[in-house]
């Protein structure tokens, strides 16, 4: 397959947490006309909708993501179309069918048409109760409690043998909880700490549905898709593992998070009423052990919670309260 063809990039999930920032910097990275941006719903924003082709796909549909990818030359895909584990938990039928099937159609065409390359994100949510709660291995036990895990765990198996049985180039990482300030939050567990800011701006409190002493491994948006780019470009022979790299940057918990926001937002309120996805934070580890990534393909994180808060208000402020903002000359 000849790799000297300019890249023509396939993003699904594209109007996502990850995908609606993914797109931009792919966009700039690759040109506006190669990056395709796709997603279930059909109403992207302008931002997206107007820079570039933008299709409407539904990743479970093989005939149209075959189509799709034959029409527009597709010879790299970011696959990011998923039910997150808070939406699996309450419709795991679902989750199962978009996130095995539609991976599976995804692995399918790209090996088929002999793509270059094929990023899936795997997730934290991988590790079981029974995994090393601190500091997480890389190789360890995958038995986890949750229908988004399951699939996650499968998803990586699925990947690996796509790779060993047909060559193909598919990689991926084990994300961590994602925060960011471009999309509202999703249907995450870890999406308490999305929300915890935009309550902060908006209300000066937050009802949070995990416990205070909850402890999850973070990470900044700008880092986590520097990882996938970084991981994408990374030379093959440099690679022990392929689905999934273990990468880390952060882990606090919720009363850590609430503290540093309180720092910007003096008297910031939060109660603490823990729902169902409390028993899914409980699975999940702590904190995470990517020394692989770091020596293989020379990962490093470069958000601290200190700088991702900072960061996360003056956006949001910027956003939602355009007036405050100016004041305090956040622009
Ligand atoms: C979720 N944000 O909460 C995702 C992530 C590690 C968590 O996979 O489902």
């Amino acid at each position: 397959m000849s790799h000297r063809r300019m890249k023509r990039v396939l993003v699904t999930g594209a109007l996502g947490q990850i995908g609606s920032e993914l797109v931009e910097w792919l966009r700039e990275k690759h040109g506006d006309g190669n990056v395709i941006a796709s997603d279930k719903k059909d109403d992207p924003p302008a931002a997206i909708r107007d820079n570039d082709p933008f299709a409407a796909l539904d990743v479970t549909d093989a005939r149209a993501l075959a189509d799709l990818c034959r029409t527009h030359r597709i010879d790299t895909i970011y696959h990011l179309a998923a039910i997150l584990s808070g939406v699996g938990e309450q419709k795991p039928d679902i989750a199962y069918h978009v996130n095995m099937n539609g991976l599976k159609n995804v692995l399918d065409v790209a090996r088929d048409l002999e793509m270059a390359r094929v990023m899936v994100p795997s997730s934290i949510a991988v590790f079981g109760p029974n995994a090393p709660k601190w500091n997480t291995p890389q190789e360890c036990e995958l038995r986890p409690a949750s229908m988004y895990g399951v699939t996650k765990v499968a998803g990586e198996l699925l990947c690996d043998y796509y790779w060993k049985k047909y060559g193909l180039e598919v990689r991926g990482v084990r994300y961590p909880g994602l925060i960011s300030h471009k999309t509202p939050p999703g249907g995450g567990t870890t999406d308490y700490a999305v929300a915890i800011y935009y309550d902060a701006i908006r209300h000066g409190r937050y009802t949070c549905f995990v416990r205070e002493d909850t402890v999850l491994p973070m990470m900044y948006m700008p880092d986590a898709l520097r990882s996938l780019v970084e991981l994408a470009g990374a030379p093959a022979d440099r690679l022990r593992y392929r689905n999934a790299y273990n990468i880390a940057a952060l882990s606090f918990s919720a009363g850590e998070l609430a503290a540093s926001i309180r720092d910007h937002v003096p008297g910031f309120e939060v109660s603490y009423e823990p729902d169902f996805h409390q028993q899914i934070a409980e699975g999940w580890p702590h904190s995470i052990d990517d020394s692989a990534a770091r020596e293989d393909w020379g990962w490093a994180p470069e958000y601290d919670l200190e700088r991702m808060t900072a960061d996360m208000l003056a956006a949001l402020r910027k956003r939602l309260n355009p007036v405050e903002s100016h004041a305090r000359g956040e622009g």
